[in-house]
């Protein structure tokens, strides 16, 4: 994570169709019949509301008492009238609910052959793990920042496993049309075939905290055949050729999204800043203090809540089993070398 905003144009939304009744692009196999049945939905409400003001200002002007002697007619019901105008949106009501069950009944009914990955929501950013694939979340680089990543072959269907580490979050693609909320303590799904290549914005759709509007990332939809070396790509974090230790720290505190909460500065995010933080005198809220070096820095990353820092709430969370001995060596060095 995300620690400024960057805007959906950026994260690749195409461009808007020129067409006023297509929404968005229809990326994958749910999109075109839910479009259809909302765009069925608003034409009917559409004519309904027609007839109904529509005769409703007819019979104002038609039957308007003109004087004292304008009886009122002596007609109480039309049997058949009557008949009709419940009947005929009965019919309509029943469309709607059996073009909603089925495509509800297909969107929470996985295909067995479906790619798993699963997502994890928190504060304020989205990991996302394949299993089987040695390494934490999917990253990619938008306009400057660490953005999540979830790389799908396109034709094959995806199914996401997904929880939340603290509050209610929600993953909606709306290239997709999905859209399903992530609730601590359980597992929720969804799944899709995505039909279209190219990259897509994703959005946490539930309001929680802060930084809510910036808990954004990327899907990428690539052909079957390029699949295998997207993954391999986003998943490889390991020092390069060339690279010093501190550039590979670098890189592994942006794909943890260390800079959701914490600034390189010493001004405070979420969390305390990191300039200068080596070897300065760090005090606790239980009162004791200790000297910041390698020990402490990493008993910060895989244990965050043995020491509290004062002025600040137990927010992190641990990193145990996800950052590996290399990766925390880079990270530690790259702490160290901010000044
Ligand atoms: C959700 C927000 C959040 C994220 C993400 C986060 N931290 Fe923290 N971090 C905090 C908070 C809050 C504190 C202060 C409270 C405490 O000591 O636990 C803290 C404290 C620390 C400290 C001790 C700082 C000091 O001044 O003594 C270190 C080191 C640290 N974090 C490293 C990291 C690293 C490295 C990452 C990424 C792998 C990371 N944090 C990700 C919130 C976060
Ligand atoms: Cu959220």
């Amino acid at each position: 994570m995300i620690a400024t905003f960057i805007p959906p144009d950026k994260l690749g939304t195409p461009p808007m169709s020129d067409s006023p009744w297509e929404l968005l692009p229809t990326a994958s196999n749910h999109a075109a019949s839910l479009d259809g049945l909302y765009l069925f939905l608003t034409a009917v409400a559409f004519v309904s509301f027609v007839l109904v003001i529509g005769a409703m200002v007819y019979f104002i002007i038609k039957y308007k008492r003109r004087g004292d002697n304008d009886k009122t007619s002596p007609l109480t019901h039309n049997g058949k009238l009557e008949f009709a105008w419940s009947a005929i949106p009965a019919v309509f009501l029943m469309v709607f609910f059996v073009w909603g069950e089925l495509d509800f009944v297909k969107l929470n009914a996985p295909p067995p052959d479906a790619i798993d990955v699963r997502i994890t929501g928190q504060k304020w950013y989205w990991t996302i793990e394949y299993p089987g694939r040695p390494v934490a979340s999917t990253t990619t680089v938008v306009d400057g920042e660490v953005a999540p990543l979830l790389i799908v072959p396109k034709g094959q269907p995806v199914r996401l496993v997904m929880t939340s580490k603290d509050v209610i979050h929600s993953f909606y693609i709306p290239a997709f049309r999905v859209k399903k909320d992530v609730v601590p303590g359980r597992y929720t799904t969804a799944w899709f075939e995505a039909i279209q290549t190219g990259r897509f914005p994703i959005f946490c759709t539930e309001y929680c905290g802060d930084e809510h509007s910036s808990m954004l990332a990327v899907v990428e939809v690539v052909e079957p055949e390029d699949y295998e070396a997207a993954m391999l790509a986003a998943t490889t974090l390991e020092q390069g050729d060339g690279e010093t230790v501190e550039q590979f720290g670098e890189k592994v505190y942006k794909s943890y999204a260390c800079n959701s909460c914490h600034a390189l500065d010493s001004s405070v995010k979420v969390g305390p800043g990191f300039g200068g933080l080596y070897g300065k005198t760090e005090s606790f809220t239980d009162g004791s203090s200790v000297t910041v070096d390698e020990n402490y820095i990493r008993e910060s990353i895989m244990d965050p809540n043995a020491k509290i820092v004062a002025g600040f709430t137990p927010q992190m969370p641990t990193f145990a089993g996800q950052i590996n001995d290399d990766q925390m060596n880079a990270l530690i060095a790259y702490i160290r070398s901010l000044k």
